[in-house]
């Protein structure tokens, strides 16, 4: 836990289709936290490491582009759970690759206990890091891994 206030990085964390009825499903596939308790964690996370958080999440792959775009010069980092469109998006892939900051991708599931589908992903290619399988525990672990990771680039 940091103690001092001013944030001195900032992560944007990009979620895509889907991730608002996180915790809704009966078989708890994402687990049960609701979406706006996620954010909470995140925030709270994002605090104690001592980064400013823009928490989105879109259910259109084109908005997630123009995020990602915007996050150019403006993001230490980005978190993005591109959720299904992890193993379908170039456009994804390619907005990711014009970023020049830390990525780390994150999946609330283990997604190679999964559906074979969902075995290969286009970010993996372009992120520092994946963290899958962990729920919302993950997500924590995602933005301190963002934080330590910018930091360590910075001495
Ligand atoms: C979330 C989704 O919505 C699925 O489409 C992915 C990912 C897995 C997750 O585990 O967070 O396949």
């Amino acid at each position: 836990m940091r103690t001092t206030t001013a944030p001195d990085l900032t992560i944007w964390f990009l979620n895509g289709p889907n991730a608002n009825l996180y915790g809704l499903d009966a078989n708890k596939t994402y687990g049960s936290d609701s979406f706006p308790v996620l954010q909470a964690r995140c925030e709270k996370k994002a605090a104690d490491v001592g980064a400013s958080l823009r928490f989105l999440q879109s259910n259109h792959e084109g908005v997630l582009v123009d995020w990602i775009q915007e996050a150019r010069g403006v993001a230490d980092g980005i978190v993005i759970n591109a959720a299904g469109l992890t193993y379908s998006s170039v456009p994804i892939l390619d907005a990711l690759m014009a970023f020049p900051g830390r990525i780390v991708e994150a999946h609330m599931s283990n997604i190679w206990k999964r559906e074979a589908f969902r075995h290969h992903s286009y970010i993996s290619r372009v992120a520092d890091g994946v963290i899958a399988g962990l729920g919302g525990d993950g997500y924590e672990f995602a933005i301190e891994a963002v934080a330590k990771l910018v930091r360590r680039e910075r001495t």
